[in-house]
Formats: structure tokens, C-alpha cells, sequence
């Protein structure tokens, strides 16, 4: 069974200045959709037919194969972080609120530290929020590399810091583009059920 393009969940022209619809049609339209074309194109050839997309990504991880791997990532990749977004202008609540408060102190330590780890990411990648353990930590990921693949990165939150992902409406100026996602699109209903550790299962597919 082929893999995929996951729809939107939220019309593409929903989140106003904050990423236009032309953004959405490239980033999920092209860039997206190239990498599950890709995926689809070397599953076979790497003996992984009707492998979950989550056991595509780990048996190329494990068998070296760095382009099914990067192309498969990807894939995973992008269907969390479209989960991420919500045009709705939320804010942490409950009981993810209280483990931002313990783990860093206030919501506004962890929105700056979260952009500074995903501005400063040195060219394409993605800024992480992830579970290790019972403990949010902070981190960034290059490449198409992926938190599954890692001990302690239960997935929870992430940023697209690939410059695809917002050239289109801030050109080269990455701040901006973290900023606005940060202070008004951010989907905190989705990162506090991934506090259950199954956000890897949100984003599979097969
Ligand atoms: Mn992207």
C-alpha cells in the first residue's frame, strides 16, 4: 500500500499574515508531497513493502539506507508538525502548563528558549519540544533526522526550520517566522495529548 499526503487539518488560507495559502501549496502541496513520492518510489526496492511508515524510517535508520531514511523522515516529519499548527491563537493549559512551569519555569522561558534553539539551528532542520522520560527538554534536529530515532525523544512539538518553510512570507528572516507560529499558531491541544508518548503514532500512516 502506497504511502500518502495526509490533508491539512485547517484550510490552508485559516491562518491569515501567519503563513499564507501560496506557503501551504508549496510546503504541503510540493514539498511534502515530493517526499512521499519518493518514499513510495524506494520502499519496494528496499524489501519494505507494506512496512508501516514508522518501520520504513527505523529499518532504514538501522540499514544505512540515508535516502529512504531522509525521504521517509520526512514524510513523518511534516505530518506532525502540519498537527502542530492551529490557526486558533491557543495557549498551554492543564496539565502541560504545570510541566512547562516545573520544567523551565514559566511559558514564556520555554517559547524563548525554544526559539532560540530553533533560530540558531545551523541550516535546514527542525526545533523539538520532546518527553525524555517525565521531563520536557528543548532540542533541535538537522536534516530530515527525527525524534523516533532517538532514546528519549518522545515527540511533542515541532518547528519546520527548513528555509521551504517560510521564505515564501518572511524571506530570509527566520525570527519572524518562529515568532509569529510561537505566539499565535501553535496547537497546544496536540502537544498535551502527545504528553501520553504516542505522538509518533499521530503521524504514521500504513
Ligand atoms: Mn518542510
Amino acid at each position: 500500500m502506497a504511502f500518502v499526503l495526509p490533508d491539512l487539518p485547517y484550510a490552508k488560507d485559516s491562518f491569515g499574515s501567519i503563513l499564507s495559502a501560496e506557503i501551504f501549496d508549496y510546503h504541503h502541496g510540493k514539498h511534502h508531497q515530493a517526499y512521499v513520492t519518493q518514499t513510495n518510489d524506494q520502499v519496494g526496492p528496499a524489501g519494505l513493502e507494506g512496512a508501516s511508515l514508522s518501520e520504513v524510517i527505523a529499518k532504514a535508520k538501522a540499514g544505512g539506507n540515508a535516502k529512504l531514511f531522509n525521504a521517509s523522515a520526512q514524510v513523518w516529519n511534516h505530518s506532525f508538525y502540519w498537527q502542530c499548527l492551529s490557526p486558533e491563537g491557543q495557549q498551554p493549559t492543564g496539565k502541560l502548563k504545570d510541566m512547562i512551569v516545573r520544567d523551565f519555569g514559566s511559558q514564556d522561558e520555554l517559547l524563548a528558549k525554544l526559539k532560540a534553539e530553533s533560530v540558531g539551528h545551523f541550516a535546514s532542520g527542525w526545533g523539538w519540544l520532546v518527553l525524555d522520560g517525565d521531563t520536557l527538554k528543548i532540542t533541535s534536529l538537522h536534516d530530515a533526522d527525527t525524534p523516533m530515532v532517538h532514546d528519549g525523544m518522545k515527540p511533542l512539538l515541532t518547528l519546520d526550520v527548513w528555509e521551504h518553510a517560510y521564505y515564501i512570507d518572511y524571506r530570509n528572516a527566520r525570527p519572524n517566522y518562529v515568532d509569529a507560529l510561537l505566539g499565535k499558531a501553535i496547537n497546544w491541544e496536540f502537544v498535551a495529548m502527545n504528553l501520553d508518548g504516542k505522538g509518533v503514532s499521530r503521524a504514521d500512516q500504513g
